[in-house]
Protein backbone atom coordinates (compact mmCIF):
# COMPACT_ATOMS: atom_id res chain seq x y z
CA UNK A 1 0.00 0.00 0.00
CA UNK A 2 1.71 2.99 -0.69
CA UNK A 3 0.33 6.70 0.46
CA UNK A 4 0.93 9.92 -1.13
CA UNK A 5 0.51 13.50 0.52
CA UNK A 6 0.04 16.13 -1.96
CA UNK A 7 0.44 19.42 -1.21
CA UNK A 8 -0.39 22.31 -3.50
CA UNK A 9 1.85 25.41 -3.69
CA UNK A 10 1.85 28.24 -5.11
CA UNK A 11 5.01 30.66 -3.88
CA UNK A 12 5.47 28.91 -0.54
CA UNK A 13 9.29 29.12 0.18
CA UNK A 14 8.61 30.32 3.48
CA UNK A 15 6.17 27.99 5.33
CA UNK A 16 6.77 24.72 3.36
CA UNK A 17 9.76 23.37 5.45
CA UNK A 18 7.19 23.63 8.66
CA UNK A 19 4.91 21.91 6.53
CA UNK A 20 7.03 18.90 5.51
CA UNK A 21 8.84 18.54 8.86
CA UNK A 22 5.35 17.58 10.41
CA UNK A 23 4.74 14.97 7.98
CA UNK A 24 4.96 11.50 8.65
CA UNK A 25 7.08 9.12 6.58
CA UNK A 26 5.32 5.83 8.16
CA UNK A 27 1.62 4.91 9.04
CA UNK A 28 0.57 1.70 10.04
CA UNK A 29 -1.05 0.08 7.24
CA UNK A 30 1.13 1.61 4.32
CA UNK A 31 4.25 0.32 2.95
CA UNK A 32 5.16 3.82 1.46
CA UNK A 33 4.32 7.11 2.34
CA UNK A 34 5.63 9.62 -0.03
CA UNK A 35 5.71 13.02 -1.01
CA UNK A 36 4.46 15.42 -3.85
CA UNK A 37 4.19 19.03 -4.57
CA UNK A 38 2.23 20.63 -7.32
CA UNK A 39 4.02 23.32 -8.43
CA UNK A 40 1.47 26.36 -9.81
CA UNK A 41 4.28 28.47 -11.22
CA UNK A 42 5.86 29.87 -8.25
CA UNK A 43 8.10 33.02 -8.71
CA UNK A 44 10.10 32.03 -5.69
CA UNK A 45 11.85 29.20 -4.51
CA UNK A 46 9.52 26.93 -3.62
CA UNK A 47 11.05 23.68 -5.91
CA UNK A 48 14.33 24.28 -4.05
CA UNK A 49 13.16 24.17 -0.43
CA UNK A 50 11.09 21.31 -1.40
CA UNK A 51 13.56 18.97 -2.98
CA UNK A 52 16.12 20.00 -0.19
CA UNK A 53 13.76 18.64 2.11
CA UNK A 54 13.03 15.42 1.04
CA UNK A 55 9.95 16.16 -1.58
CA UNK A 56 9.61 12.85 -3.59
CA UNK A 57 7.38 14.16 -6.70
CA UNK A 58 7.01 17.18 -8.41
CA UNK A 59 4.28 18.48 -10.73
CA UNK A 60 5.37 21.32 -12.32
CA UNK A 61 2.89 23.85 -13.87
CA UNK A 62 4.25 26.25 -15.95
CA UNK A 63 2.15 28.91 -15.51
CA UNK A 64 -0.22 29.79 -12.43
CA UNK A 65 -3.36 27.96 -13.30
CA UNK A 66 -4.71 28.03 -10.00
CA UNK A 67 -5.51 26.36 -7.16
CA UNK A 68 -8.54 23.81 -8.47
CA UNK A 69 -5.92 22.90 -12.05
CA UNK A 70 -3.71 21.81 -9.37
CA UNK A 71 -5.16 20.13 -7.27
CA UNK A 72 -6.39 18.03 -10.39
CA UNK A 73 -2.81 17.78 -11.87
CA UNK A 74 -1.85 16.18 -8.09
CA UNK A 75 -4.53 13.53 -8.15
CA UNK A 76 -3.72 12.15 -11.56
CA UNK A 77 -0.07 12.25 -10.68
CA UNK A 78 -0.60 9.91 -8.04
CA UNK A 79 -2.68 7.84 -9.46
CA UNK A 80 -0.11 7.30 -12.40
CA UNK A 81 2.51 7.22 -9.68
CA UNK A 82 0.54 4.34 -8.30
CA UNK A 83 -0.55 5.96 -4.79
CA UNK A 84 -3.82 3.55 -3.33
CA UNK A 85 -4.17 6.79 -1.02
CA UNK A 86 -3.85 10.23 -1.60
CA UNK A 87 -4.23 13.01 1.16
CA UNK A 88 -3.95 16.54 0.37
CA UNK A 89 -3.09 19.61 2.86
CA UNK A 90 -1.78 22.98 2.28
CA UNK A 91 1.94 24.39 2.05
CA UNK A 92 0.73 27.17 4.38
CA UNK A 93 1.18 24.57 6.78
CA UNK A 94 -2.48 25.19 8.15
CA UNK A 95 -3.62 21.64 8.73
CA UNK A 96 -1.54 19.53 11.53
CA UNK A 97 0.34 17.14 9.52
CA UNK A 98 0.93 14.63 12.76
CA UNK A 99 -3.15 14.20 12.34
CA UNK A 100 -2.79 12.50 9.09
CA UNK A 101 -2.72 9.12 10.54
CA UNK A 102 -5.98 9.59 11.88
CA UNK A 103 -7.17 11.32 8.57
CA UNK A 104 -6.61 7.81 6.43
CA UNK A 105 -8.05 5.64 9.00
CA UNK A 106 -11.55 5.88 7.81
CA UNK A 107 -10.12 4.93 4.30
CA UNK A 108 -7.78 2.14 5.46
CA UNK A 109 -10.80 0.59 7.08
CA UNK A 110 -13.08 0.68 4.06
CA UNK A 111 -15.24 3.02 5.80
CA UNK A 112 -15.06 5.86 3.43
CA UNK A 113 -13.92 6.94 -0.18
CA UNK A 114 -12.96 10.40 0.80
CA UNK A 115 -12.08 11.60 4.11
CA UNK A 116 -12.48 15.60 5.26
CA UNK A 117 -10.28 16.93 8.07
CA UNK A 118 -12.43 19.02 10.25
CA UNK A 119 -10.61 22.19 11.63
CA UNK A 120 -13.86 22.54 14.37
CA UNK A 121 -14.39 25.89 12.84
CA UNK A 122 -16.24 27.39 16.15
CA UNK A 123 -12.55 26.47 18.04
CA UNK A 124 -10.34 28.27 15.69
CA UNK A 125 -8.83 31.48 17.90
CA UNK A 126 -7.85 33.47 14.33
CA UNK A 127 -11.41 33.03 13.07
CA UNK A 128 -13.11 35.59 13.22
CA UNK A 129 -17.06 35.39 14.74
CA UNK A 130 -18.45 36.52 11.14
CA UNK A 131 -16.12 34.36 9.57
CA UNK A 132 -17.23 32.15 11.80
CA UNK A 133 -20.80 32.20 11.03
CA UNK A 134 -19.96 32.15 7.47
CA UNK A 135 -18.37 29.23 7.50
CA UNK A 136 -21.10 27.63 9.30
CA UNK A 137 -23.75 28.75 6.80
CA UNK A 138 -21.80 28.00 4.07
CA UNK A 139 -20.91 24.39 4.97
CA UNK A 140 -24.64 24.06 5.72
CA UNK A 141 -25.81 24.89 2.06
CA UNK A 142 -22.95 22.67 0.68
CA UNK A 143 -24.59 20.11 3.02
CA UNK A 144 -27.58 20.55 1.77
CA UNK A 145 -26.53 20.65 -2.16
CA UNK A 146 -24.18 17.44 -1.63
CA UNK A 147 -26.84 15.25 0.71
CA UNK A 148 -22.96 14.63 3.16
CA UNK A 149 -22.88 15.09 5.87
CA UNK A 150 -19.20 16.83 6.12
CA UNK A 151 -19.22 19.76 8.78
CA UNK A 152 -15.99 21.62 7.92
CA UNK A 153 -16.58 22.04 3.37
CA UNK A 154 -13.84 24.04 3.00
CA UNK A 155 -11.17 22.42 4.81
CA UNK A 156 -8.59 20.93 2.62
CA UNK A 157 -6.88 18.30 4.41
CA UNK A 158 -8.51 15.24 2.84
CA UNK A 159 -7.65 11.86 2.04
CA UNK A 160 -8.75 10.35 -1.73
CA UNK A 161 -8.42 6.52 -1.94
CA UNK A 162 -7.93 5.27 -5.59
CA UNK A 163 -11.72 5.01 -6.74
CA UNK A 164 -12.60 8.31 -5.68
CA UNK A 165 -9.37 9.98 -6.92
CA UNK A 166 -10.34 8.30 -9.98
CA UNK A 167 -14.13 9.56 -10.04
CA UNK A 168 -13.98 13.15 -9.28
CA UNK A 169 -13.47 15.61 -11.54
CA UNK A 170 -13.05 19.30 -10.77
CA UNK A 171 -13.85 21.60 -13.60
CA UNK A 172 -14.20 24.69 -11.80
CA UNK A 173 -11.06 26.40 -11.93
CA UNK A 174 -11.59 28.16 -8.36
CA UNK A 175 -12.41 25.93 -5.76
CA UNK A 176 -12.14 21.92 -5.47
CA UNK A 177 -13.00 21.79 -1.77
CA UNK A 178 -16.98 22.67 -2.67
CA UNK A 179 -17.09 20.76 -6.19
CA UNK A 180 -15.49 17.61 -4.48
CA UNK A 181 -17.77 17.14 -1.93
CA UNK A 182 -20.65 17.70 -4.41
CA UNK A 183 -19.98 15.60 -6.56
CA UNK A 184 -18.93 13.17 -4.02
CA UNK A 185 -22.64 13.29 -2.92
CA UNK A 186 -23.97 13.12 -6.26
CA UNK A 187 -21.61 10.30 -7.26
CA UNK A 188 -22.23 7.86 -4.02
CA UNK A 189 -18.86 8.84 -2.94
CA UNK A 190 -18.81 7.74 0.51
CA UNK A 191 -17.59 10.54 2.61
CA UNK A 192 -16.03 10.83 6.35
CA UNK A 193 -15.21 13.36 8.45
CA UNK A 194 -12.45 13.52 11.52
CA UNK A 195 -11.83 15.66 13.79
CA UNK A 196 -8.19 17.17 13.31
CA UNK A 197 -6.20 20.15 14.95
CA UNK A 198 -4.41 23.07 12.76
CA UNK A 199 -1.40 25.22 13.78
CA UNK A 200 -1.45 29.15 14.40
CA UNK A 201 -1.82 31.09 11.95
CA UNK A 202 0.89 31.50 9.16
CA UNK A 203 -0.19 34.53 6.88
CA UNK A 204 -2.90 35.70 4.92
CA UNK A 205 -5.26 34.00 3.01
CA UNK A 206 -3.78 34.05 -0.90
CA UNK A 207 -6.97 32.73 -2.28
CA UNK A 208 -9.43 35.22 -0.56
CA UNK A 209 -7.96 38.23 0.05
CA UNK A 210 -10.97 40.18 1.90
CA UNK A 211 -14.04 38.15 3.51
CA UNK A 212 -16.16 39.70 0.95
CA UNK A 213 -14.10 38.17 -1.83
CA UNK A 214 -14.57 34.96 0.37
CA UNK A 215 -18.41 35.00 0.57
CA UNK A 216 -18.98 36.19 -2.99
CA UNK A 217 -16.45 33.31 -4.68
CA UNK A 218 -17.96 30.87 -2.39
CA UNK A 219 -21.29 31.56 -2.79
CA UNK A 220 -21.20 31.76 -6.50
CA UNK A 221 -19.35 28.70 -7.10
CA UNK A 222 -21.75 26.68 -4.45
CA UNK A 223 -24.42 28.20 -6.85
CA UNK A 224 -22.90 27.10 -10.13
CA UNK A 225 -21.86 23.46 -9.31
CA UNK A 226 -25.38 23.23 -7.58
CA UNK A 227 -26.94 24.04 -10.85
CA UNK A 228 -24.90 22.19 -12.71
CA UNK A 229 -26.02 18.90 -10.78
CA UNK A 230 -29.69 20.02 -10.40
CA UNK A 231 -30.90 22.25 -13.07
CA UNK A 232 -34.01 20.86 -12.74
CA UNK A 233 -34.69 22.09 -9.47
CA UNK A 234 -33.28 25.48 -9.62
CA UNK A 235 -34.70 26.46 -12.43
CA UNK A 236 -37.89 25.46 -11.86
CA UNK A 237 -38.21 26.26 -8.66
CA UNK A 238 -37.18 29.93 -10.44
CA UNK A 239 -40.04 29.47 -13.13
CA UNK A 240 -42.71 28.75 -10.16
CA UNK A 241 -42.21 31.46 -8.21
CA UNK A 242 -41.90 34.20 -11.23
CA UNK A 243 -45.27 32.24 -12.26
CA UNK A 244 -46.44 32.36 -8.96
CA UNK A 245 -46.06 36.28 -9.44
CA UNK A 246 -48.12 36.38 -12.41
CA UNK A 247 -51.13 34.78 -10.76
CA UNK A 248 -51.24 37.27 -8.45
CA UNK A 249 -51.08 40.15 -10.55
CA UNK A 250 -53.79 38.22 -13.03
CA UNK A 251 -55.48 37.46 -9.97
CA UNK A 252 -55.46 41.63 -9.09
CA UNK A 253 -56.76 41.86 -12.98
CA UNK A 254 -59.43 39.64 -12.29
CA UNK A 255 -60.38 40.93 -9.00
CA UNK A 256 -60.81 44.67 -10.75
CA UNK A 257 -62.50 42.82 -13.99
CA UNK A 258 -65.01 41.42 -11.69
CA UNK A 259 -66.04 43.56 -9.47
CA UNK A 260 -65.10 47.26 -10.68
CA UNK A 261 -65.35 48.67 -14.02
CA UNK A 262 -64.91 45.68 -16.14
CA UNK A 263 -61.27 46.31 -15.27
CA UNK A 264 -60.49 49.19 -17.20
CA UNK A 265 -57.31 51.19 -15.73
CA UNK A 266 -56.24 48.24 -14.92
CA UNK A 267 -54.65 46.43 -17.93
CA UNK A 268 -51.16 47.28 -17.24
CA UNK A 269 -51.66 44.17 -14.52
CA UNK A 270 -52.82 42.02 -17.11
CA UNK A 271 -49.66 42.77 -19.32
CA UNK A 272 -47.19 42.34 -16.12
CA UNK A 273 -48.59 38.90 -15.55
CA UNK A 274 -47.96 38.35 -19.21
CA UNK A 275 -44.40 39.17 -18.93
CA UNK A 276 -43.59 37.39 -15.89
CA UNK A 277 -45.64 34.24 -17.22
CA UNK A 278 -43.34 34.51 -20.45
CA UNK A 279 -39.89 34.89 -17.86
CA UNK A 280 -41.20 31.90 -16.11
CA UNK A 281 -41.97 30.16 -19.62
CA UNK A 282 -38.07 30.82 -20.18
CA UNK A 283 -36.43 29.47 -16.88
CA UNK A 284 -38.54 26.52 -17.31
CA UNK A 285 -37.14 26.24 -20.66
CA UNK A 286 -33.38 26.62 -19.32
CA UNK A 287 -34.52 24.29 -16.80
CA UNK A 288 -34.93 21.65 -19.25
CA UNK A 289 -32.32 22.33 -21.43
CA UNK A 290 -29.42 22.15 -18.45
CA UNK A 291 -31.18 18.87 -17.74
CA UNK A 292 -30.13 17.69 -20.58
CA UNK A 293 -26.58 19.37 -20.66
CA UNK A 294 -26.48 18.02 -16.84
CA UNK A 295 -26.73 14.47 -18.46
CA UNK A 296 -24.27 15.45 -21.04
CA UNK A 297 -21.39 16.07 -18.24
CA UNK A 298 -22.41 12.97 -16.24
CA UNK A 299 -21.60 11.39 -19.26
CA UNK A 300 -18.29 13.01 -20.00
CA UNK A 301 -17.25 12.10 -16.55
CA UNK A 302 -17.79 8.78 -16.95
CA UNK A 303 -15.57 8.93 -20.39
CA UNK A 304 -13.45 10.77 -18.14
CA UNK A 305 -12.70 8.17 -15.62
CA UNK A 306 -12.49 5.42 -18.26
CA UNK A 307 -9.82 7.43 -19.93
CA UNK A 308 -8.32 7.28 -16.67
CA UNK A 309 -8.15 4.01 -16.21
CA UNK A 310 -7.20 3.24 -19.82
CA UNK A 311 -4.08 5.88 -19.38
CA UNK A 312 -3.00 4.06 -15.86
CA UNK A 313 -3.28 0.65 -17.70
CA UNK A 314 -1.07 1.91 -20.46
CA UNK A 315 1.65 4.12 -17.58
CA UNK A 316 0.76 7.27 -19.46
CA UNK A 317 3.47 9.49 -17.49
CA UNK A 318 1.57 12.23 -15.46
CA UNK A 319 2.07 15.27 -17.07
CA UNK A 320 4.64 18.25 -16.14
CA UNK A 321 6.28 15.46 -13.87
CA UNK A 322 9.65 15.88 -12.66
CA UNK A 323 11.45 13.98 -9.95
CA UNK A 324 12.14 15.21 -6.41
CA UNK A 325 14.58 14.16 -3.87
CA UNK A 326 14.78 10.41 -2.91
CA UNK A 327 15.93 10.10 0.63
CA UNK A 328 15.05 6.80 1.22
CA UNK A 329 17.54 5.90 -2.17
CA UNK A 330 14.49 4.21 -4.07
CA UNK A 331 13.54 5.44 -6.86
CA UNK A 332 9.89 5.86 -7.53
CA UNK A 333 8.22 2.56 -9.14
CA UNK A 334 6.19 2.88 -11.55
CA UNK A 335 7.07 2.71 -14.89
CA UNK A 336 5.19 6.31 -15.61
CA UNK A 337 7.73 7.56 -12.83
CA UNK A 338 10.84 6.28 -14.70
CA UNK A 339 9.71 8.07 -17.79
CA UNK A 340 8.60 11.03 -16.75
CA UNK A 341 7.63 12.94 -20.41
CA UNK A 342 6.32 11.35 -23.09
CA UNK A 343 8.60 8.35 -23.36
CA UNK A 344 5.61 5.86 -22.29
CA UNK A 345 4.12 6.49 -26.13
CA UNK A 346 5.82 3.62 -27.43
CA UNK A 347 4.39 1.32 -24.89
CA UNK A 348 1.10 2.83 -25.06
CA UNK A 349 1.61 2.44 -29.16
CA UNK A 350 2.39 -1.86 -28.45
CA UNK A 351 -0.59 -2.50 -25.82
CA UNK A 352 -3.11 -0.55 -27.92
CA UNK A 353 -1.92 -3.45 -30.65
CA UNK A 354 -3.02 -6.20 -28.06
N1 LIG B 1 -1.90 25.93 -7.27
C1 LIG B 1 -2.20 27.00 -6.56
N2 LIG B 1 -2.19 26.88 -5.26
C2 LIG B 1 -2.51 27.97 -4.53
C3 LIG B 1 -2.84 29.21 -5.11
N3 LIG B 1 -3.12 30.08 -4.10
C4 LIG B 1 -2.96 29.38 -2.96
N4 LIG B 1 -2.58 28.11 -3.23
C5 LIG B 1 -2.29 27.00 -2.32
O1 LIG B 1 -3.49 26.60 -1.73
C6 LIG B 1 -3.30 26.29 -0.37
C7 LIG B 1 -4.22 27.16 0.47
O2 LIG B 1 -3.93 28.50 0.23
P1 LIG B 1 -4.11 29.62 1.34
O3 LIG B 1 -3.60 30.90 0.79
O4 LIG B 1 -3.50 29.14 2.61
O5 LIG B 1 -5.69 29.74 1.47
P2 LIG B 1 -6.65 29.32 2.67
O6 LIG B 1 -7.03 27.91 2.43
O7 LIG B 1 -7.78 30.27 2.52
O8 LIG B 1 -5.88 29.49 3.95
C8 LIG B 1 -1.82 26.52 -0.10
O9 LIG B 1 -1.17 25.28 -0.16
C9 LIG B 1 -1.38 27.45 -1.21
O10 LIG B 1 -0.04 27.28 -1.58
C10 LIG B 1 -2.81 29.29 -6.53
O11 LIG B 1 -3.07 30.31 -7.11
N5 LIG B 1 -2.49 28.16 -7.20
MG1 LIG C 1 -4.14 28.85 4.59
Amino acid sequence: MKLIIQIPCFNEEKTLPATLADLPRQIDGFDTVEWLIIDDGSTDRTIEVARAHGVDHVVRLTNKKGLAYAFQAGLDACLKLGADVIVNTDGDNQYNGHDIPKLVVPVLAGDADMVVGDREVQNIDHFSPLKKSLQRLGSWVVRQASSTEVPDTTSGFRAYNREAAMSLVVVSRFTYTLETIIQAGKQYVTTAHVPIRTNPKTRESRLFPSMWSYVRRNALSIFRIYTRYEPLKVFMTAAALVMFAALVVWARYAYFYIFEDDGAGHVQSLILGAVLFNAGMVLAALGILGDLLSANSTMLQRVFERVRRIELQLEVPPSHYEPGAHPTGQPPTTGANAAPHGSGRTEEREALKV
